[in-house]
């Protein structure tokens, strides 16, 4: 897997700009400090297996799974060879009224890992827009039983929920938010779990809060359930610094959502496809939603795609008007696009053939004490993790949040890891196919990288 850099892509990253300032104009860089990366850009130039290497040969060890996305780790060849194949064989196919043979058969696939009684599969090209689909989803089948008062629709703080209109509305992610403040209309956020006076240091779920879920009951009182169509979270919280639920709360939630007729959605676009254990974290945590989003993953980060994945029921509430008409109308271009479905098939393949879907469970044990042994290094304020994801949070540096997480990630870059920050929380979230040996260096290169800026 080690192999040395290729000489010739060495030359093609200088070529396309990887001297700083040089041929960098036109690219606006999404969620980026573009002047600041312009100065000191960062290019990878190649990946396998565990690793990247940039534009100046170096290896880097990936402790995010590129971004939480590339579970099997790099350049497999069964994907690979499904993409390449694929292109040649049937580059584009509409999906709206037409279709082509990997769409019906990743969708059979993506219903043999996901949990009982999630039997349909709604493709799109991202986690945003398997969100907006959901959310469209939830009042539609409301309306076509009956129920169409039902068009609330609540979030939780500290939510992320992909950066469409639909998602920022019910996420709870400030700086998400603050430029797009109003949103969409009838939007409520129930409390967010994170507790660290009681929970700091937890391993695994934390023990206290299960009652935080009650306050879904204070919406329901305030606007009457006949009014609330759909509850949306993350089971583990990703983006906004791997909050894992405490035990017992996604159950009441459950619960609750139930009792009132309300459609609890389960955002999975991180923890989907093993990252917590089990193919999804509804099997991890024993709780089942009545849909879950899903992206990543779902083809190993290979190509771009999303999926909502819906119980049998809600699905057949859709199926009851005149047979030649149009059930829901929703879709993209690009749903369930054939190279995006031939990656997705290769990618399953590769889980099941090693085993993947369930090695972050393996491992967690092994995982969860490698990381929390950086308690008690300098500033470390609290430690969470769940299978093969931790947040390492740090105290800020006084009037500058933000700053101390941020550098650990520059320095760690230079010396050969990529990790992912948020707010003053390093994540890890590394491929599913890492070994012990490469925990103990992530988290060796971490605590040097916390002294380092203590
Ligand atoms: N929902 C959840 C729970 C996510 O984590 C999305 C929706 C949106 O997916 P797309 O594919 O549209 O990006 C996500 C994406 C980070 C980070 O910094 C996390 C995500 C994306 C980019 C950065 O932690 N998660
Ligand atoms: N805008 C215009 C003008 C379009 O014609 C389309 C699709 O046909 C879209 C937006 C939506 O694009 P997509 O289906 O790729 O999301």
């Amino acid at each position: 897997m080690n192999k040395a850099i290729d000489p010739a892509l060495m030359l093609a990253a200088q070529a396309t700009g990887s001297t700083p300032g040089v041929g960098m104009d036109a690219y606006w860089m999404p969620f980026t400090a573009n002047r600041q990366f312009k100065k000191a850009p960062r290019l990878l130039a190649r990946a396998e297996g565990m690793h990247y290497w940039d534009d100046r040969g170096r290896q880097i060890l990936d402790g995010v799974a590129g971004l939480w996305c590339v579970n099997a780790g790099h350049a497999r060849p069964r994907i690979v060879q499904a993409i390449q194949q694929q292109a040649a064989e049937l580059d584009y196919a509409p999906p709206f009224q037409m279709a082509h043979p990997k769409a019906f058969e990743l969708a059979e696939r993506v219903v043999q890992v996901a949990p009982a009684g999630m039997t349909k599969v709604f493709f799109t090209n991202s986690g945003s827009e398997a969100v907006e689909t959901a959310l469209k989803m939830a009042l539609a089948y409301h309306r076509v039983r009956g129920e169409g008062t039902r068009t609330r629709l609540i979030g939780r703080e500290r939510g992320y929920h992909g950066v469409n209109f639909g998602g920022i509305s019910v996420g709870g992610m400030v700086a998400n938010r603050k430029t797009f403040a109003t949103g969409l209309p009838g939007i409520d956020h129930i409390r967010h779990t994170h507790e660290p006076a009681r929970n700091a240091f937890s391993v695994g779920q934390p023990l206290h809060g299960a009652e935080i879920a009650d306050d879904l009951e204070r919406l329901v009182a305030l606007h009457d359930a006949s009014n609330i169509a759909a509850v949306i979270v993350e089971p583990v919280a990703g983006s906004t610094g791997v909050l894992v639920p405490p035990v017992g709360y996604l159950q009441r939630l459950r619960e609750i959502c139930t009792r009132h007729g309300i459609l609890l959605i389960f955002d999975e676009v991180i923890t989907g496809f093993g990252r917590t254990g089990q193919p999804f974290a509804t099997q991890t945590f024993g709780v089942v939603p009545d849909m879950i989003t899903c992206a990543k993953g779902i083809t190993n980060g290979c190509a771009p795609m999303g999926a909502v994945l819906v119980r049998q029921e809600i699905h057949d509430a859709f199926m009851t008007g005149p047979e030649h008409l149009i059930e829901f109308f929703h879709g993209y271009t690009y749903s369930a696009h054939p190279l995006a479905c031939a990656a997705g098939l290769g990618t399953l393949d590769t889980y099941a053939e090693e085993g993947l879907l369930t090695r972050a469970g393996e491992l967690e044990g092994y995982f969860a004490a490698a990381v929390h042994s950086l308690k008690g290094e300098p500033n470390v304020i609290d430690i969470r993790n769940i299978g093969l994801v931790g947040g390492i949070e740090l105290a800020p540096l006084p009037g500058e949040p933000t700053k101390r997480a941020f550098g650990i990630f520059l320095d760690l870059y230079e010396k050969g890891l990529l990790v992912r920050t948020t707010g003053d929380t390093v994540a890890l979230s590394p491929p599913l196919i890492i070994e012990r040996g490469q925990i103990d260096q992530i988290v060796d290169m971490l605590r040097g990288a916390i002294r380092r800026a203590a």
